[in-house]
């Protein structure tokens, strides 16, 4: 017989040095050769992941990501801050000219969210609070860019340029918006496959899209307001959306309790309302799920994803569309030996191998567990609870897992997975 307890010992030790294997100083890389930089959203959740063992460590991770925010607020997606050539594209080819280097967009923004946690469950309170006090108007700048820049128009759902952005790359949801994109016209060699079998990855047809938008952000001078006008992907994102309005809300409870009240709070106060007010666009009745929508030709992202999951973490599901998704969701769950796939096993367009088409992601999993025991359905949080523990006990700390066979998928020693076994599963 297992002992669990000595197995659960053994994996929290080997969780905690995948982290300090990954620790380039300050930050920390997804995981070394694949992705060879910081992260945003990748560091956010790590922070997690630090926490119980090394809480100052845990601070650093998300002050040396916000010492790459932009002037404008936006915190980018990856900061590259030493050289490496085991990725593509790297900063020569964003050409951002900003110290540390780094990327021109950003990803879902679940820092705030993330924030709050270390502030609440921080033992040492003096670093707690010295930390909260730089940290919080970083935050308030970074959501105000969100707002302002990303729904110039007040609709009360912010747009997404580019499906890095979305940290869903090759999500089926984006497949129509990015077949609108031209591809770009010159060779490139990538870096992904050469770490990780091209079975497991986005397909060529989708980096040449994905290229020709970086161009495309580099032609237009990084402006946000011509980016807004002209840019041939822009899509409502309903992960992005969804987790936004989490951490705003989160990000005001801080700002309660450090005494922080002042005309940016009552603008974030005001966009949280008009983001619930906005919210049923993304609604399908059809479905009977959240989808994200394409603002370029005025359609929905049909596809079922576990992003269409994530109101409930925001908070966002209605009473009246409560009980039709957790259907949805239950089924879901019928189909699954282990826990959330990242595409629905009955869309046409699953692969369960295939990167964000399929496998699961722990920490899409641990966001959604949330929302279904904020909404009072802890049997499904705890059944996607097991499901996420159940991965890692049958392959360890990879970057996903096969949505079938809970396999490894795509790289190992991951920084994500294993801090969300130290946080939430071990
Ligand atoms: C993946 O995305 C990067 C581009 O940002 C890539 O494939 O090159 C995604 O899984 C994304 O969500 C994640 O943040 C990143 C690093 O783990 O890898």
């Amino acid at each position: 017989m297992i002992n669990i307890e000595n197995r659960d010992a053994h994996l929290i030790e080997e969780a905690k040095a995948t982290l300090i294997k990954n620790d380039l100083g300050g930050y920390t890389v997804p995981t070394h050769g694949l992705y060879p930089f910081q992260w945003n959203w990748d560091s956010a959740i790590v922070a997690l992941g630090w926490l119980p063992f090394d809480e100052p460590r845990a601070w650093e991770e998300t002050t040396s990501l916000l010492s790459a925010q932009w002037k404008s607020g936006m915190v980018p997606h990856v900061v590259f801050h030493k050289h490496s050539d085991t990725y593509f594209p790297g900063p020569d080819i964003w050409g951002v000219q900003n110290s540390p280097d780094s990327t021109s967009i950003t990803q879902p923004p679940v820092l705030a969210s993330v924030i709050k946690i270390l502030f609440e469950e921080t033992e040492d309170r003096a670093l707690a609070e010295s930390q909260i006090k730089t940290i919080v108007p970083q935050l308030i700048d970074y959501h105000l860019w969100w707002y302002k820049q990303r729904d110039p128009e007040n609709t009360g759902l912010v747009v997404s340029y580019h499906p890095w952005e979305s940290g869903m790359d090759n999500s089926p949801a984006w497949d129509a918006a990015l077949e609108a994109v031209p591809c770009v016209d010159w060779e490139y060699t990538r870096r992904d496959t050469s770490h990780i079998d091209a079975s497991e990855r986005p397909h060529k047809k989708e980096y040449d899209r994905f290229l020709y938008l970086v161009d495309f952000f580099r032609k237009m001078n990084f402006d946000d307001t011509l980016i807004y006008q002209d840019c041939p992907y822009r899509v409502n994102d309903v992960s992005i959306i969804s987790i936004l309005h989490r951490a705003t809300k989160d990000l005001l409870t801080l700002c309660e309790k450090i005494g922080v009240s002042n005309d940016q709070t009552a603008y974030l106060v005001k966009r949280l309302d008009l983001t619930e007010g906005a919210i049923s666009k993304l609604w399908c009745s059809e479905t009977n799920m959240f989808h994200s929508f394409d603002t370029r030709s005025n359609t929905m992202c049909k596809a079922r994803t576990s992003a269409g999951l994530l109101p409930f973490f925001a908070g966002l599901v209605s009473e009246q569309q409560t009980q039709p998704l957790i259907s949805v969701l239950d089924k879901w769950l019928e189909h699954s030996t282990y826990a959330i796939s990242s595409t629905h096993p009955d869309d046409p367009n699953y692969e369960p191998q295939r990167y964000w088409r399929g496998p699961i992601w722990i920490h899409i999993n641990w966001m959604i567990a949330i929302g279904l025991e904020d909404y009072g359905f802890s049997q499904q949080a705890q059944r996607i609870t097991e499901g996420s523990r159940a991965c890692i006990y049958k392959s360890g700390f990879n970057e996903s897992f096969h949505a079938e066979t809970g396999a490894r998928s795509g790289g190992a020693d991951f920084s994500w997975t294993a801090a969300m076994a130290l946080y939430w599963l071990l």
